[in-house]
């Protein structure tokens, strides 16, 4: 397959400047009939007199230019495109296309989720529902005319504002949709079915009035207020913070239960994955309830974040996604704990986005070549870009970030732009130079910041160096120097800051944090006035994308673990010692867990009163993941990590039982069911608590547990008791596991988000006998490979979320996976590239294991008939 380059854009040789679509709408065929006027673009070099179309499994039965119908040997049809020959400089084209809804299982273009028709288009999908240029710098003013059975579909919603709904003679039902803003296809949507709809309203800043809808299967309604909720805050929330009002005589959201991704921006008309939309306290769990709030904003944001302002090429995808996810959490932050969106973000950042940046997919924020583009939906594009706007956030500072925003929406409004126009927004209202800064969406690897100090006792000077590097990354040997926001503080000996006043500074200033700008490979900060040498505290806040060495003993972690004034680096410090004794425990099996560490963990959980904040408590309570540790070693030792951290939680478990008790007792569920920050901060400790005692339980401990599970009170505290109930050992807790799961089952088996998390449960299972558990599931009755959220669920779950088993010396893991994803390739192969990933890290394991994912590797590679998606994670894996 071709390679894609960014050195290879050129501008669209033809514009569209509108296109009329007429949908007949049925399950197994739908046809479209296409009024697309057309003009050469004067921006763009002539090119041989066609005009080229992108389509893809559509039957033409019809193309016509300025009225008259074309025979066929005006045109040519091919496999991904539709070529007109000796086109005019300007004129109007119609096509009539069918296509087949039912039988599409990749879910891209128009396809069949349950009884109703949805479109799934970015990033190249509108070319499977009709001849279009489908390229993101093509801006079209959409008008949509959706004809159906009225029975069948009663809501027919597309982009835009409603313009008129007529019944006709034979029963079918038109309704017709205009979208009075220029976009390009990938943000084009329509939805037809059988739905009932939640509504509310939204007056703007300005005092318009929107109805706001969510439309859902009729089972679903009353599983929507937290949606709604949410993104009313998240329209209130873009007009304070960016001065952005909403735009259209409507907002309307589809929840869907077959979908590829999270959701997705539609002009006016997001459709989500149901998981980010459903949430009942008694069907979603407290990070459920945090999705939604981030999704939903997330794709609001994208209104002029990605819609109004969209990108030229999808190079830029950083350019809608990284600021679009920087919208979304400091949303986030707002509606909750600040210090905690924090540590989950760069937790998962840590998890998801430093290995793929060490590793054979490593690419710059803004990639120089893809494949297939939907393989480049990632953690870099996406948080590695929000860092980098972050970053750029923090350079500037509130007020100057404020300014360079509200630049980029009034320069580039209605425009198709690169991270390029957005960085130099930035440069000009913050009158800062960013040609250094720039290389953060260029070069791909995360940089590594080596720090050493030294203290002169003489002249209380305290130096620290900073050497920074960045490893190579795939096509990428030499890396340069980046500029690199970097946030220090000192701590006395009492743990308070102290005034970080650099060398030739006349005045000290206040005690607290100071940002460091870095530019060299290596730079040297003296600081002056200190009385005794100063612990440092590293990447406060975590003010930048990479990884920090310095030579902390565990007494001066434990001490910032204590006295830190920045939280982000009191939760680090605890993250750090934990990742430090495990990887000893690994090394050394037989070595006993020390005294210092379970005291500093006693300490932690005395901070548990009444003015704690328990979700923080909760963070550094939580070890870090078995993967987080491997990435930490050399050469990942599955089993060894697993007996380690297993170790450690035991140990915990047994020595603080009183103290882990008293959170228990402390922090009780109240009746009143209760989602305030401050009621989540308690479950997610309490259920931290419980985890550590059920490693070592008595049999009073299980009785808790299982009294949790039964009490149903809510998802939270069901899932965190079941999942205990079904990794401890039967020895301790019988068949409780198995009970709670059957009891679970019969609840639950005709809600299939709730359904998702028994698959996924059983299938992150430490038990031994998980993988032939995760086979039987395969033929449970409500398993199928045609729902996304089902087939990551069980197949997802077992190859990421439990590397113990998934990793077997044996092999038979990787088989499974393999198997899987030769099952699911012609099927969708989105879903089935995204499974590859676990795969792509073989170079991290022993040499066994190795030769055991490479052979799989290499047996999907021989296969015929590969999709791209496939083909390009695969071979550069093996590459
Ligand atoms: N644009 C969607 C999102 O990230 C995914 N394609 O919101
Ligand atoms: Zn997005």
């Amino acid at each position: 397959p071709p390679v894609i380059h960014l050195k290879d854009y050129r501008p669209p040789e033809f514009l569209i400047d509108r296109a009329a679509l007429h949908f007949d709408l049925g399950l197994e065929e739908t046809a479209v009939h296409a009024e697309l006027d057309l003009r050469r673009n004067p921006a763009a070099k002539r090119g041989d007199g066609d005009l080229y179309l992108d389509g893809e499994h559509l039957e033409l039965l019809e193309v016509a230019l300025d009225d008259r119908t074309l025979p066929p040997a005006e045109y040519e049809i091919r496999e991904d495109a539709l070529v007109v020959h000796r086109v005019p400089d300007r004129f109007r084209l119609r096509t009539r296309v069918l296509i087949r809804p039912a039988d599409n299982t990749a879910l891209e273009g128009l396809y069949v989720s349950g009884d109703m028709l949805c479109t799934q288009c970015e990033a190249e999908g509108f070319r499977r529902i009709t001849y279009f240029i489908d390229r993101p710098d093509v801006m079209t003013r959409f008008s949509v005319a959706l004809a159906a059975d009225a029975e069948r579909f009663p809501v027919l919603l597309a982009n835009g504002n409603p313009v008129g709904e007529e019944t006709l003679e034979d029963g079918r039902k038109v309704a017709r949709w205009d979208d009075p803003f220029p976009k390009p296809s990938y943000l084009f949507a329509v939805v037809a079915g059988d739905l009932a709809a939640v509504s509310d309203r939204f007056t703007t800043l300005s005092g318009r009035e929107v109805p706001l809808n969510i439309y859902v299967e009729p089972e679903n309604t009353d599983k929507c207020d937290h949606a709604m909720r949410s993104l009313k805050a998240a329209m209130r929330w873009d007009e304070e913070r960016y001065g952005r009002e909403y735009d259209l005589d409507v907002f309307n959201i589809v929840a869907v239960s077959h979908f590829n991704m999270g959701a997705m921006e539609n002009k006016g008309l997001n459709v989500f994955n149901a998981k980010y939309i459903l949430a009942r306290p008694d069907t979603a769990t407290d990070m459920d309830f945090a999705g939604i709030e981030g999704v939903v904003a997330h794709e609001y944001f994208h209104n002029w974040t990605g819609n109004r302002i969209t990108c030229r090429d999808w190079f830029q995808l950083s350019l809608k996604e990284g600021f679009t996810v920087y919208r979304d959490q400091e949303f986030s932050a707002d509606q909750s704990s600040r210090g905690v969106k924090r540590i989950e973000d760069v937790r998962m950042l840590r998890a998801r986005q430093f290995p793929e940046d060490a590793g054979p997919m490593a690419h710059p924020v803004r990639p120089d070549s893809y494949i297939e583009i939907n393989n480049f939906y990632t953690a870099t594009v996406y948080e590695k870009g929000a860092e980098v706007v972050r970053m750029q956030a923090n350079l500037l500072g509130p007020e100057r970030f404020r300014k360079g925003t509200d630049l980029y929406f009034e320069r580039f409004d209605g425009q198709a732009v690169t991270t390029e126009d957005f960085v130099r927004c930035m440069e000009e209202a913050g009158d800062i130079d960013l040609s250094q800064f720039r290389r953060w969406y260029a070069q791909a690897g995360t940089p590594v910041l080596e720090c050493a100090d030294s203290f002169d006792a003489h002249t209380g000077a305290y130096t620290l160096e900073i050497r920074q590097h960045t490893p190579t990354t795939p096509g990428q040997s030499t890396k340069l120097p980046l500029q690199i926001p970097f946030a220090v503080g000192l701590l006395d000996a009492a743990g308070a800051d102290l005034p970080v006043q650099l060398d030739g500074e006349t005045e000290a200033p206040a005690p607290g944090t100071r940002m460091l700008a870095l530019r060299e490979a290596v730079e040297r900060f003296t600081f002056v006035g200190l009385d005794a040498e100063p612990v440092p505290s590293l990447l406060r806040g975590f003010s930048a994308p990479v990884i920090v060495r310095y030579p902390y003993t565990d007494a001066q972690l434990t001490f910032l673990m204590a006295h830190d004034s920045d939280g982000f680096n009191r939760w680090d410090a605890a993250q750090s010692l934990s990742v430090r004794l495990l990887l000893e425990l690994v090394a050394e099996s037989d070595k006993p867990v020390p005294e210092a560490y379970i005291e500093a963990v006693g300490r932690a959980l005395k901070q548990d009163d009444a003015d704690a904040d328990q979700a923080l408590l909760a963070e550094v309570l939580t070890l870090p993941s078995e993967s987080y540790l491997g990435d930490q070693m050399t050469v990942v030792d599955v089993d060894g990590i697993h007996r380690a951290r297993e170790q450690l939680a035991a140990a915990i478990g047994e020595q603080l039982r009183d103290a882990l008790l008293g959170v228990l007792e402390r922090n009780q569920e109240p009746v009143e069911y209760d989602l305030s920050p401050a009621a989540m901060g308690r479950r997610a400790l309490r259920n931290a608590a419980l985890g550590y005692l059920m490693r070592a339980p008595t049999p009073d401990i299980v009785e808790r547990c299982r009294a949790q599970f039964e009490a149903g009170h809510n998802m939270t505290d069901v899932i965190a008791a079941l999942r205990c109930l079904v990794d401890a050992d039967p020895e301790h807790v019988g068949d409780a596991g198995e009970q709670a799961l059957t009891a679970f089952y019969q609840r639950w088996a005709e809600d299939p988000l709730v359904l998702d998390k028994w698959f996924g449960l059983q299938a992150q299972s430490s038990r031994p006998d998980t993988l032939e558990r995760v086979e039987g599931l395969l033929e449970h009755p409500k398993f199928t490979l045609t729902n996304p959220n089902r087939v990551r669920a069980l197949i997802g779950a077992f190859a990421v979320g439990n590397p113990l088993r998934f990793h077997a010396v044996d092999g038979a893991g990787y088989r499974f996976l393999a198997d899987r994803i030769l099952e699911l390739d012609p099927l969708n192969p989105q879903i089935a590239s995204r499974l590859l990933y676990p795969m792509t890290r073989w170079r991290r394991y022993d040499e066994i294991r190795q030769a055991l994912i490479r052979a799989q590797l290499e047996r999907i590679l021989e296969v015929e008939g590969l999709s791209n998606d496939v083909y390009e994670v695969v071979s550069k894996s093996l590459g």
